[in-house]
């Protein structure tokens, strides 16, 4: 079957084919041909409506960039024998291919702080080098990705028509998410403050976004499905989510989980470094606001879709996504617990940039 689909892109020789695990919702695949490697994706149309927007969105920002910034790195897709950027199988779905980024590194988890710092400082580049970049033109590929109120809501639906049974299972994490509602009613609030600006955001920051050269470099961000019109909290929130702590959203063991003070610090002088200029007061004061944001909305995404049988998510074993959501929820406490320190720690460094 994939070969039929590498055929219309022009491969004929395949040597080898390895799926790569990672991403929760597309298919991943390295595909090794005698002279070239590519990464070949299978787009989930059942979460992303239009993947031919996405290869759009994708060739808009590539010429942009080309034409503003022609040094700054840029994964552009490799077209069809037809020229389609993205192919469609009837019964199987949509297609793409990028080529394989020669010597690139990616990481799924942090061991060193210099690694987030270079994170940081790529996707406040592509923020940066998008400052201009003509916001309207992009297509919203996912609408209310990160409206929190929307997801609320859905929260709010789910306890009135979940699997009763979950529902009664996990009553002190649906607590949690209640009593911390203030964190939403923070976000009704900044969609409403015009010092707040929508920018080019790309909403799915997780470290393994970003290729990184032979010698731990950062070179581009990568994954741009997400790429809408957003505020900076998205980005750096989600940042935050992945990177403070030594564990993933997946780890069990919750007493792992712990915020790292010097990620943190990375993630602030890398984003700073390239954003600066472009924050607003009211946005800089919201730097640590950014965490809870992001964290609260996916442990309660996470808890939706527990109470909801897994719809979205799926699992890969019975309470998965309980899981995923009570390991969130306490990486939220941990947060909060040093949401006095860090915030002056926000004060302190971008009073140097
Ligand atoms: C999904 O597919 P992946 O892993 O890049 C999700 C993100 C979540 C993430 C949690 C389109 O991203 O919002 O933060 O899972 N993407 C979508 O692991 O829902
Ligand atoms: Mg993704």
């Amino acid at each position: 079957m994939l070969e039929s689909v590498l055929q219309q892109f022009g491969l004929s020789t395949v040597l080898e084919i390895n799926t790569l695990k990672g991403g929760l919702i597309n298919n991943t695949w390295k595909i090794i041909c005698p002279d070239k490697q590519y990464i070949l994706q299978r787009v989930n149309a059942d979460i992303f409506s239009s993947p031919v927007n996405i290869a759009s969105n994708i060739k808009n920002i590539g010429d942009y960039l080309q034409l503003h910034h022609p040094d700054y790195f840029f994964v552009s897709l490799i077209p069809t024998l037809k020229g389609e950027e993205v192919l469609f199988i009837p019964n199987s779905g949509y297609y793409r291919l990028f080529p394989f980024v020669e010597e690139s590194v990616t990481y799924s988890a942090l061991n060193n702080a210099e690694l987030a710092f270079q994170a940081a400082v790529q996707f406040g580049r592509f923020t940066h080098l998008l400052g201009n970049f003509p916001i309207n033109q992009l297509h919203i590929t996912l609408p209310n990705f990160h409206n929190l109120s929307l997801r609320y809501h859905q929260f709010e639906e789910a306890l009135k028509n979940g699997n009763e049974l979950r529902i009664n299972n996990a009553t002190d994490s649906i607590q949690f998410i209640l009593d911390h509602k203030y964190i939403a009613d923070i976000y009704a609030q900044i969609i409403n403050n015009p010092n707040f600006k929508l920018k080019v955001v790309h909403h799915d920051t997780k470290i393994n976004n970003v290729l990184f050269d032979k010698n731990n470099q950062g070179l581009c961000v990568i994954d741009l499905d997400t790429v809408m019109p957003g505020y900076f909290i998205s980005d750096v929130g989600d940042m935050m989510r992945t990177y403070l702590s030594p564990v993933s959203e997946e780890e069990k063991d919750y007493s792992q989980i712990v915020i790292r003070e010097e990620y943190f610090k990375a993630i602030l002088e890398g984003y700073l470094s390239e954003m600066k200029a472009e924050l607003s007061q009211d946005e800089l004061d919201s730097f640590v606001y950014a965490g809870k944001f992001i964290i609260y909305m996916q442990a309660m995404r996470f808890l939706t879709d527990y109470l909801l049988n897994d719809s979205y998510y799926g699992e890969q074993y019975p309470e998965h996504n309980f899981v995923r959501a009570n390991n969130q929820i306490v990486l939220l406490q941990k947060l909060i617990e040093k949401e006095g320190f860090l915030t002056k720690m926000v004060a302190e460094v971008s009073s140097r940039y």
